[in-house]
């Protein structure tokens, strides 16, 4: 560790994480600046593009999520994704300046017979020269060495809230089911994607709650989504009471303190958001977000808009960084000529 870096804690209470959370506003953003600028350029921001390979009919109960099978929402379900299609979305997402491809299946876990065909999707997206990630429910051990195994980079899995909170939220999976599969990730090599929802209903103190629970973790999370709940007509949740940003954009700041290594990712909710808001959080510490018109199953903001809103704050979108290969040293010399040129990402 350099000497002007902070160090990385695992033992916050909750008394700490309050009083960092009623701070005066400009104190808490100020911090979180000084936290950010010791790990990150403050003008990059990584993209990531998402797809929903497996979509809707999922046997789980999240109240906040369309793609429940418990829940009328109106969507349309569609079956596992051919590995053809899968790699062609993942080529247009390259193409677009996206970093990394993250795809998602609405699985309580995935199936054995499911197992090869997503393990070919983690080999042709890498060989296209993308980082992985996947967000395919519960992994036990076999099935976390299978996808490290074949060169996931990421799991996303999220804690969602509290474990006091979690509850009233998700009934047909535990808290505790949720670490155990964080910690099959861990122990297989992968990187960890972990964060959650803001907005379902939850207390200052649930939002505490949820950033211990991730800060504390024996290895923080590399990646953290910060999610603003999308109310989905038809979902439990479809008239939450609606957060207020500045709540929202605290606890990107909080979380940017106690995880100062960890992109912080503004996950779903931009498409609601201003670009003055959007700007806020990353200067409260988000560097990472979704880039394409659609998460899994709702609207994100067009690509352009986020393309002008990059222009306007000038902030780039951070290259991958990764040890070369020989299928992918060619991407990345391809990558590094485009950072030459800022303005590629602009202009795609
Ligand atoms: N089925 C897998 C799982 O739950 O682990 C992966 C897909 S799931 C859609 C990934 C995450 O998206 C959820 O954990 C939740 O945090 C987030 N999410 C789902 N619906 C959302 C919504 N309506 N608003 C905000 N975030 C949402
Ligand atoms: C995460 O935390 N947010 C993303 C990603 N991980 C997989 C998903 C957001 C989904 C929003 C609702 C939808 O589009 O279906
Ligand atoms: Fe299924 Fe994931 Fe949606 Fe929960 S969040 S209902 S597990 S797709």
């Amino acid at each position: 560790m350099q000497q002007d870096q902070t160090e990385i804690r695992h033992d916050w209470s909750e008394q700490e994480v309050r009083a960092l959370f009623e701070l005066p506003f400009n104190d808490l953003l100020f911090k979180a600046q000084l936290v950010h600028r010791q790990y990150f350029n403050p003008n990059e921001v990584q993209v990531s593009t998402l797809l929903s390979i497996k979509t809707g009919a999922c046997p789980e109960d999240c109240k906040y999520c369309p793609q429940s099978g418990h829940y009328n929402t109106g969507l349309e379900k569609e079956r596992l994704m051919q590995v053809d299609a899968v790699l062609e979305k993942a080529k247009q997402a390259k193409e677009s300046g996206s970093t990394r491809f993250c795809m998602g299946a609405a699985w309580k876990h995935p199936a054995d017979k499911d197992m090869p065909y997503v393990i070919e999707m983690v080999k042709g997206v890498k060989a296209l020269g993308l980082e992985t990630c996947m967000t395919l429910g519960m992994l036990d051990e076999g099935k976390a060495e299978q996808l490290a195994d074949a060169g996931l980079d990421y799991y996303n899995h999220n804690l969602d809230t509290s474990p006091e909170f979690y509850g009233n939220i998700i009934t047909t999976r535990t808290y505790q089911d949720r670490l155990d599969t964080l910690h099959h990730v861990r122990e297989s090599g992968m990187k960890i994607c972990s964060g959650g929802i803001l907005g379902m209903g939850e207390t200052a103190t649930d939002r505490i709650g949820l950033l211990r629970q991730l800060a504390n973790l024996p290895k923080q999370p590399e990646s953290v989504p910060i999610n603003m709940l999308v109310k989905v007509k038809g979902t439990p949740l479809e008239n939450a009471e609606t957060l207020d940003n500045l709540d929202f954009i605290r606890t990107i700041a909080v979380a940017r303190i106690m995880m100062p290594q960890s992109h912080v990712r503004l996950s779903a909710g931009r498409e609601n958001m201003s670009d003055e808001m959007q700007a806020m959080t990353f200067m409260a510490g988000a560097n990472s977000i979704f880039y394409g018109e659609c998460l899994l199953t709702t609207p994100n903001p067009e690509t352009h808009r986020d393309l002008q809103l990059f222009k306007r704050l000038g902030i780039n979108p951070e290259q991958r960084i990764s040890e070369a290969d020989d299928t992918q040293e060619q991407v990345i010399i391809n990558n590094l000529q485009k950072q030459q040129d800022k303005s590629f990402f602009y202009e795609a």
